[in-house]
């Protein structure tokens, strides 16, 4: 497979500071030569143009950054569709997780009806009304659903990018009171750490695949860093103490890349300012390598 890598290093998103630098240290733990090693092509067309926050004022602090947001999610919707239209796989390296905000509306500009599967200690479900912090980075998942700010629910094309019954949100353990309540509301299908602890990853997965994917429809997986424990990936500005071990997360990548239906991946919120000596960027390589096929024997 041809794996186009495509850089943001988008830090608008989030409160800590850091992160796009991220998509520098997940280059620079070999992700490159390690796809290459398992048998893809890799093409790189290096990092899109983010405007720095020391330049911007914040704006409406329910929604920071709104606007710089939306231009660089505009400019990484084309990129996606573009990549997805050549018969590339779309590996979009962030940056804080405002940036599936772009990529999931250019996989949904090239697919009819999706998926997504969203691997995150968070619901990244808030609105401007729900929102302890005005941070886009939690309210991008139900803007892709079609809710919260009307400039971020609009962007570019169809109101939802993506059915919320098609959601699958996996590793949950931390969400804000309002976020819970739309979670709800909206019957999505969140499943937390309590799900994977009592029923065990690899029941969780084949389930989150399920709805996701079934009648064979494409899936984007959108990987939070912050959904591994702490002591595995200390680098991301959102920790949370009881995350996916080590092993629960590769078992997640490999039951993905054996479904067969991931068609575009985001790997985000790696905060290297925040990380011991690379660590969680060479985990987000790893677990790439296992999303894009390698298997142990
Ligand atoms: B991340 C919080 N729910 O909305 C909020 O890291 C955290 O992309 C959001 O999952 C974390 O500010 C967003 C408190
Ligand atoms: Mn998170
Ligand atoms: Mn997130
Ligand atoms: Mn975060």
């Amino acid at each position: 497979m041809q794996i186009r890598v495509i850089g943001v290093p988008m830090d608008l998103g989030a409160d800590r500071r850091g992160v796009d630098i991220g998509v520098s240290a997940i280059r620079y733990a070999g992700l490159h030569e390690k796809l290459r090693a398992l048998g893809h092509s890799v093409k790189d067309i290096g990092n899109l143009h983010v405007p720095l926050p020391e330049n911007q004022p914040a704006g409406d602090p329910h929604v920071k950054y709104l606007e710089p947001i939306i231009q660089v999610a505009e400019e990484l919707a084309a990129a996606v569709s573009e990549a997805l239209q050549a018969g590339d796989l779309p590996l979009v390296l962030g940056g804080d997780h405002s940036i599936a905000l772009g990529s999931i509306t250019g996989v949904a500009s090239f697919y009819n009806d999706i998926g997504v599967i969203w691997i995150d200690a968070h619901g990244d479900f808030n609105t401007p009304e729900t929102t302890p912090s005005g941070n886009i980075h939690g309210m991008v998942l139900a803007a892709l659903a079609g809710l919260g700010h009307e400039r971020l629910v609009h962007l570019a094309g169809r109101v939802p990018k993506v059915n919320p019954q098609n959601i699958a949100i996996v590793g949950v353990r931390d969400l804000d009171p309002g976020e819970r309540e739309l979670l709800r509301a909206n019957r999505i299908h969140v499943f937390t750490m309590t799900d994977i602890d009592r029923r065990g990853i690899s029941a969780i997965m084949e389930e989150a695949i399920t709805v996701a994917g079934h009648n064979g429809r494409r899936i984007h997986l959108s990987l939070d860093l912050d959904a591994l424990d702490p002591s595995e990936a200390p680098g991301v500005g959102t920790p949370v103490r009881g995350g996916l071990s080590y092993r629960e997360a590769h078992l997640s990548m490999e039951l993905l890349a054996a479904c067969g239906q991931i068609c575009s991946i985001d790997v985000v919120e790696v905060n290297p300012i925040l990380d011991r000596e690379n660590a969680t960027a060479s985990l987000a390589v790893g677990l790439v390598l296992s999303a894009l096929g390698k298997t142990i024997l």
